[in-house]
């Protein structure tokens, strides 16, 4: 399998995060894919670098606004006052019920919270730089997808679920996976699922495509009743309008067990078989794993592996795009865990293929004649 790189996502490397009041060091850090990056290599996986520009593909998922600002945040920041170059951008105020989120406000902060879910979202002089060379990467492997590639796997930072088309949070600026999706549809597919594996709730990539049947979105998480991003994620969650039925939550209590977090799995891939993709976009958050330092689930390394096996019997082209996973020396075995799994099933299914005797597990859409 393929694996994309984004070199400049070091230029994205904010000096702390706040925790109840507190400066403490982020969890989001350049060490967490230089850490899968090298166990890439160690293993001997083929790693590349992105070749396609999302631009176009961004203003189809973002906000025209939301991008503006972003682009030129820090500019905006600095100007306020040179010495604040040294200094980390925090929101201040939020445009909370009965406040108008419609007319941006001249001033930097005032902009800032309209477009943050949340101050977990530290923004540095290089966070566009390594956001946009992300989605360039998700663009890529869209591209590879459509010229015949089985599966990539995109090892970029920051993450993308908790980016909704008009606002930041959760360490995410642009959505990676949703820049997938809609790049797979722009190259021709009418049906994609998106599956989100991470420990949080996708709450951004759920509101991207809620009120949308060509991209099924599928969530396995924490529950929002106790856990990040406490807003989104419940059951009742079905999507809306066009989307009505094209949005499924599976939410687990905190402290879920492999086994009942596997039980969840299944019923994600039947709802993603019956959906008559094309093509699957996962949301690859690896702190699900036991020893993540902020989340619950009990998920050990030879789970993920597990996990590519599953995801490789749906036999569909699959973009893996990183998201969370902060026990970082953990996370390259787990990250090529999820790989090698994924392609001994598919090796077996080729196998299977060639002698004749494979059967395609995706139910194909009704109507649909071919
Ligand atoms: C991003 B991703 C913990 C604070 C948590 C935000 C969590 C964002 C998770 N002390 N704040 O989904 O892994
Ligand atoms: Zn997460």
């Amino acid at each position: 399998m393929i694996a994309i790189t984004s070199p400049q996502h070091r230029s994205h490397a904010p000096a702390f995060e706040i925790f109840r009041g507190n400066r403490v060091a982020c969890h989001e850090t350049p060490a967490r894919a230089d850490a899968i990056e090298n166990q890439l290599a160690l293993c001997g996986h083929t790693v590349t670098t992105a070749h396609v520009d999302s631009r176009e593909v961004l203003r189809q998922v973002h906000s025209e606004r939301y991008l503006r600002f972003l682009v030129h945040a820090w500019r905006d920041w600095i100007a306020l006052d040179p010495a604040n170059a040294d200094l980390q951008p925090f929101p201040a105020v939020w445009p909370v019920r009965t406040l108008r989120s419609d007319i941006e406000p001249q001033n930097f902060t005032a902009r800032l919270g309209l477009y943050s879910m949340d101050n977990g979202c530290a923004l540095v002089e290089g966070t566009w730089a390594a956001a946009k060379a992300a989605a360039d990467a998700a663009a890529s492997a869209a591209a590879l997808l459509r010229q015949g590639e089985r599966a990539v796997f995109c090892c970029t930072r920051p993450p993308g679920h908790h980016a909704g088309a008009d606002f930041m949070g959760g360490y995410c600026f642009l959505n990676n996976a949703a820049v997938a999706a809609q790049a797979l549809l722009g190259g021709g597919l009418a049906r994609v699922a998106l599956l989100d594996v991470d420990y949080h709730h996708g709450n951004g990539t759920q509101s991207i495509f809620y009120h949308r049947s060509d991209v099924l979105f599928v969530s396995i998480h924490g529950d929002p009743l106790t856990e990040y991003p406490f807003y989104l994620g419940h059951s009742d969650e079905c999507g809306a309008g066009e989307g009505d039925g094209f949005n499924l939550n599976l939410p687990l209590p905190a402290g879920s067990s492999a086994s009942a977090w596997f039980a969840a799995l299944e019923t994600a891939c039947q709802r993603v078989a019956a959906h008559g993709a094309q093509a699957l976009v996962v949301s690859l958050g690896l702190d699900t794993f036991a020893q993540d330092p902020i989340s619950t689930f009990l998920l050990q390394s030879k789970d993920f592996t597990r996990l590519g096996q599953r995801l490789a019997g749906l036999y569909l082209p699959v973009i893996f795009v990183l998201e969370g996973g902060y026990a970082a020396a953990e996370l390259g075995v787990n990250a090529v865990n999820v790989i090698e799994g994924f392609e001994q099933v598919w090796l077996q299914q080729e196998a299977q293929r060639l002698a004749g005797n494979f059967v395609q597990p995706t139910k194909q859409p009704s109507g649909g004649a071919v």
